[in-house]
């Protein structure tokens, strides 16, 4: 069975939930570390004070005994805390008493930027409220979750990821300029995964390539506009002779003198570091409105103004890297397969004493 995962869950609803189908048996798993990244989402400059309401914890409902994966589905629930201001707004059932508390008033005031407008069009919502919960940032969260669950998974294999801002120096600086002109700020991220050994992912089929597989899992985290793996756009201004990686042979396998490809040929992992960046628009919340137009009077209207951040890019790097964590811990589980954890390892350690690599 392939490594699969759903999620499920509002922003201000009582939860975010996700189901972990595919892992093996006999990992285990260390409830600090989850909690670790989900606090590392949590942090970074320019949140908003969402962030002081929320302390993200996972709860693990099912897949789990005394710390290991039983091999089967594997639950996890980071509550939302803010939802107790929320009860009456968010209450999944048809809520009872006065309206009390947030989320009363239909929102009928699209923001540029935010799902608000398709949401409302697709899914022929009288409250663009109905659309925006779901489509939030907040879901970001039990991804983290999902993602460090992958990372323990590729650790057994030796496989560390690594994400980061791609520039941080100045990010204060244009964080604090875009507050003060109550305006939002995007930015660069960028992933690094060490010891993916060569042979993720296949050239066989479109959907089978690793860069494909890793770009969509980076294309669909909330606000990213733009991924590349390697050198990316650049490569287009190279000639042949100065794009490609050349192949040497060293103690440790066959090797390239250089990463332009990122760690990806033809769809496939080449032993070297995979490293995919992303850039993230500015956040579409602007506490000085664009221009909108009221859909319940259809005359124009300044954008919904409500809490948001100034900018996330800190918290992008950290769901970035559980994204491609878990997109590789996918390949992995299709190349090495395993009902155990012993299973899964002993078949990667065959095959790199096939291929005769270690990983650097
Ligand atoms: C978000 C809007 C804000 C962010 C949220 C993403 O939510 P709120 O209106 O509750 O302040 O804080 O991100 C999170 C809650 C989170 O945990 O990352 C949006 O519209 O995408």
């Amino acid at each position: 069975m392939g490594l699969a995962l759903t999620t499920g869950g509002e922003s201000h609803g009582p939860a975010l939930v996700a189901i972990l189908t595919g892992l093996p048996a006999g990992l285990v798993l260390d409830r600090d570390a989850i909690d670790a990244d989900l606090r590392r989402r949590q942090q970074g400059y320019g949140r908003s004070p969402r962030q002081q309401i929320e302390t993200d914890a996972v709860e693990v409902l099912a897949g789990l005994r005394h710390g290991r994966t039983l091999g089967t589905p594997l639950a996890l629930l980071v509550a939302n805390r803010d939802h107790r201001n929320w009860t009456w707004g968010m209450s999944p059932w048809p809520p009872e008493g006065e309206p009390e508390g947030k989320g009363k008033a239909a929102v009928t005031l699209p923001r540029p930027g935010h799902a608000d407008l398709a949401g409302a069009q697709k899914y022929g919502l009288a409250d663009v409220r109905d659309a925006l919960e779901r489509a939030s940032a907040r879901h970001t969260a039990v991804h983290v979750a999902a993602g460090a669950v992958a990372k323990a998974l590729l650790r057994a294999i030796g496989v560390e990821v690594a994400g980061s801002v791609h520039d941080e120096a100045g990010l204060q600086t244009r964080v604090d300029e875009a507050r003060a002109a109550r305006d939002t700020v995007g930015g660069v991220v960028e992933v690094r995964a060490r010891g993916v050994p060569p042979g993720l992912g296949s050239y066989a089929t479109k959907e089978s390539r690793l860069d494909a597989r890793l770009a969509a899992a980076v294309m669909g985290i909330q606000a990213v506009k733009g991924v590349e793996i390697g050198e990316g756009f650049r490569l287009a201004d190279l000639r042949g002779s100065e794009a490609h990686d050349e192949i040497v042979r060293d103690e440790t396998g066959l090797r390239r003198t250089s990463n332009r490809a990122g760690g990806v040929e033809a769809g496939v992992s080449n032993g070297e570091e995979i490293v995919v960046r992303a850039a993230m628009k500015p956040l579409p919340t602007l506490m000085k409105p664009l221009g909108s137009v009221d859909l319940d009077t259809g005359q124009p209207a300044e954008a919904l103004v409500e809490r948001s951040d100034v900018a996330a890019v800190e918290a992008l790097a950290v769901v970035a890297e559980a994204s491609v964590a878990w997109e590789l811990a996918v390949a992995a589980r299709e190349k090495f397969g395993g009902d155990s954890l012993g299973d899964f390892v002993g078949a990667w350690r065959a095959y790199l004493e096939r291929i005769d690599w270690t990983a650097r």
